[in-house]
């Protein structure tokens, strides 16, 4: 029997995760984030496969391959979160449910951070809960598959 697969998604810069600003995004490494969305996923019966991208249309080609063979997707857009109409686009064009996630709780920062353009094509929104997030995010996908049956 062939698995769902989720694609968990990351934005720049979270390929440092771990070194820069610990008391915000805590001391887990992506590396560390992938082990943790691997083993959720396998606990949960989910095809789990992990990409990082530095690059805006990198992201938005990677959405547009997955569009057609993913189940769900989970995101981190980073930095493109608050800055980016062509990723929420790519999304939009999505028909399964997108999860994003961010490991701080970006309300409570800058307010440049307050405003999402992926939010408004995201089935659901984690963030605050560290990398934590991530495995939520995951098992809400178990859940909706569980629904489905
Ligand atoms: C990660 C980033 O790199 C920031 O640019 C976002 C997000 C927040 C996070 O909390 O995971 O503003």
């Amino acid at each position: 029997m062939t698995r769902p697969v989720v694609y968990v998604l990351n934005g720049p810069n979270l390929n440092l995760l771990g070194t820069p600003q610990p008391e915000i995004y805590g001391y887990e490494t992506l590396e560390d984030v992938k082990r943790l969305c691997t083993e959720t996923g396998q606990e949960a019966g989910l095809d789990i496969r992990f990409h990082q991208s530095n690059h805006e249309g990198a992201l938005v080609e990677l959405i547009h391959e997955v569009r057609t063979e993913a189940d769900g997707i989970v995101i981190n857009p980073a930095a493109y979160t608050h800055t980016s109409v062509a990723i929420r686009d790519a999304l939009v064009a999505c028909d399964f449910a997108i999860m994003e996630v961010h490991i701080s709780n970006v309300h409570r920062r800058e307010a440049f951070r307050h405003h999402s353009y992926v939010s408004d094509a995201a089935t659901g929104v984690i963030a605050g809960l560290g990398v934590e997030g991530y495995a939520a995010a995951v098992r809400v996908f178990a859940l909706h598959k569980q629904t489905e049956n």
